[in-house]
């Protein structure tokens, strides 16, 4: 189809064409005509947020959620240093995210204009491409293409650069067709190698991320274990590649695993990592694997294979397919035992001592209170450790959190979450720290109602610095305090509800309530943490004398 119209209206084209209904800015001059354009489109919600770096982690946070690529807009070199976090999170975390970036007049430029940063080089290192527009003609090619390569392969973060002239100029602009992605198969002789490495295994074992998610092969993840009876573990926060109750999950493999779990791994003999890159923490610093074991490695990126372990076998294949395919696989043998073991030590991990903690008994109440669809995200710090530890995970597409570490991520990446899916409960858990980093889009949930529980668990530190710093310089604290916040009077100066809890019983009813209440707009529960429980495994004293 072609049709004359400005740049900025052949964007916004370009997006409803893919079906993308959601974007998210904070807004600048450079590019008023693309906010203009989409202030006419309909099809189009936008979400001004009150700092790039949250519209972007909100963008990232909707792409996880709905599957679809996430959009954020923001000014020239400004609003693109401020974003740069979000799109580093979409570069490790493997997540479609369109970076639309204005940039200064072309007559300009070179000059060191006003706000001027050469995007495409500043860019490039934590980008999957990055591009200027400079013909109005090509900017269905370029536009489309930028959102075929965010979802296709390992999908990426994908800049464009576009000049402010660019945008109001007209053209005949010509569409391409939407993006169908490709989902190459593994060959009949793939499949039997698989087979065989199976057969001649004793104790295998799956590892298994993102790109089980993004291929949409959960299904058929269920059902080709279940018909051989292969335990299987999630990688670096994806939790929800696999039922958490299911007899044959196994663990994840995180920040401070449990020995138990990390002995599964060193006992198997084969290991099936499917959609995954074996990154450090997945790989407990690449120490993880050995030449003890035989790897089948399946990613959908050949760069991946042997990135970090070469593997015994390698296919490059969409995960949904390659799980598929393996299906047919018929074994010799029965691993019942070897996966009970790998069962039994994961149940064993679900009882350690941190579980009676507050922070223990409050992922309970959260296991006990939220419906089972509900979708929780996290921000990095060691508040998380409980929620990694305790909660189980039992249905697809129930988790969201950063594999890039990034603080500050889990509050409005639960705001792209929840516009993705209205009808589910989104809650998001945050240290003081992390929250406070990205607080004031708090402010932007209030103004478009969008109702999500927010957790601030406060120790009035940079809990798990402190740590790290217990264990390297012991009573030697330097930079790791912080201020004593009342982020739930924050919350209800913003015109949200704000909860501040000190035991897991007013947490428990602060919770049923907010779950009431969020039905008009986001909910805080502040929890009262004591900076003494510095981990759940470890007490401030417990690191001093160990040290
Ligand atoms: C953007 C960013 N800056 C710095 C760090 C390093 N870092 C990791 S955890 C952490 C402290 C987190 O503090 P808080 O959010 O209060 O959680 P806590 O560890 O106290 O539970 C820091 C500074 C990071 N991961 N991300
Ligand atoms: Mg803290």
């Amino acid at each position: 189809m072609a049709a004359v119209m400005s740049s900025a209206e052949a964007i916004v084209e370009c997006l409803c064409r893919e079906g993308v209904p959601q974007v998210f800015c904070v807004p600048g001059e450079s590019y008023l005509p693309v906010m203009d354009a989409i202030r006419k489109e309909p099809r189009i919600n936008l979400v001004s947020a009150r700092h790039e770096g949250g519209a972007a982690f909100m963008a990232e946070g909707y792409a996880k959620a709905s599957g679809k690529p996430g959009v954020v807009m923001a000014t020239r070199g400004v609003g693109a240093s401020n974003l740069t976090i979000g799109v580093h999170t979409a570069f490790q975390d493997s997540t479609p995210l369109v970076v639309l970036l204005g940039q200064v007049h072309s007559s300009f430029s070179g000059r060191e204009g006003f706000q001027e940063v050469d995007l495409e080089a500043f860019f490039r290192p934590i980008a999957k491409w990055v591009a200027e527009i400079r013909e109005p003609p090509r900017v269905p090619e370029l536009i489309q293409r930028a959102l075929r390569l965010a979802q296709t392969g390992r999908p990426g973060p994908v800049v464009l650069s576009l000049p402010e002239d660019l945008l109001k100029k007209q053209a005949k602009m010509t569409f391409g067709p939407s993006v169908k992605k490709p989902a190459p198969k593994p060959s009949l002789l793939e499949v039997s190698e698989v087979r065989n490495r199976l057969n001649r295994s004793s104790r295998p074992l799956m590892i298994v991320g993102g790109g089980i998610k993004r291929a949409g092969a959960e299904e058929a993840l269920f059902r080709f274990v279940n018909k051989l009876g292969i335990p299987v573990m999630a990688a670096f926060r994806r939790h929800d590649v696999f039922p958490n109750d299911h007899a044959l999950y196994s663990g994840h493999l995180g920040l401070g695993t449990n020995k138990k779990i990390l002995k599964t791994v060193e006992d198997a003999d084969t290991i099936l990592a499917v959609g995954t890159r074996l990154s450090e923490v997945t790989t407990q610093d690449y120490r993880l694997l050995g030449s003890e074991h035989r790897l089948m490695h399946v990613d959908i990126n050949d760069e991946t294979l042997g990135k970090v372990y070469a593997p015994d076998l390698g296919i490059v294949a969409d995960a949904r397919e390659a799980l598929q395919s393996f299906y047919r696989i018929e074994v010799q043998r029965s691993w019942a035992g070897w996966a009970h073991r790998a069962r039994t030590a994961f149940e064993e991990s679900l009882q350690s001592a941190g579980r009676h903690t507050l922070n223990g008994q409050i992922i309970h109440l959260l296991q006990k209170r939220l419906p089972a669809d509900s979708i929780l995200t996290n921000d990095a710090g060691n508040f998380a450790g409980w929620l990694h530890t305790y909660y189980l995970f039992k249905k697809k597409g129930t988790y969201i959190g950063p594999t890039s570490g990034a603080m500050g991520y889990g509050m409005p990446a639960a705001l792209g979450a929840k516009l993705a899916h209205p009808g589910r409960t989104v809650v998001s858990l945050s240290g003081d720290g992390g929250f406070m980093m990205t607080m004031q889009e708090f402010e932007t949930a209030v103004r478009y109602k969008i109702p999500i529980i927010s957790i601030v668990f406060n120790n009035r530190m940079y809990g798990t610095i402190r740590m790290h710093q217990e264990i390297h310089y012991p009573a030697q604290v330097i930079g790791t305090d912080l201020g004593d916040v009342r982020f739930s009077d924050i919350a209800q100066q913003l015109g949200a509800k704000g909860h501040y809890v000190k035991t897991a019983e007013q947490f428990d009813s602060a919770l049923t309530t907010a779950l009431a209440e969020t039905v008009s707009g986001p909910v805080l529960i502040e929890v009262e943490n004591d900076q003494e429980q510095i981990s759940l495994s470890a007490t401030i004293n417990d690191l001093r004398e160990r040290s």
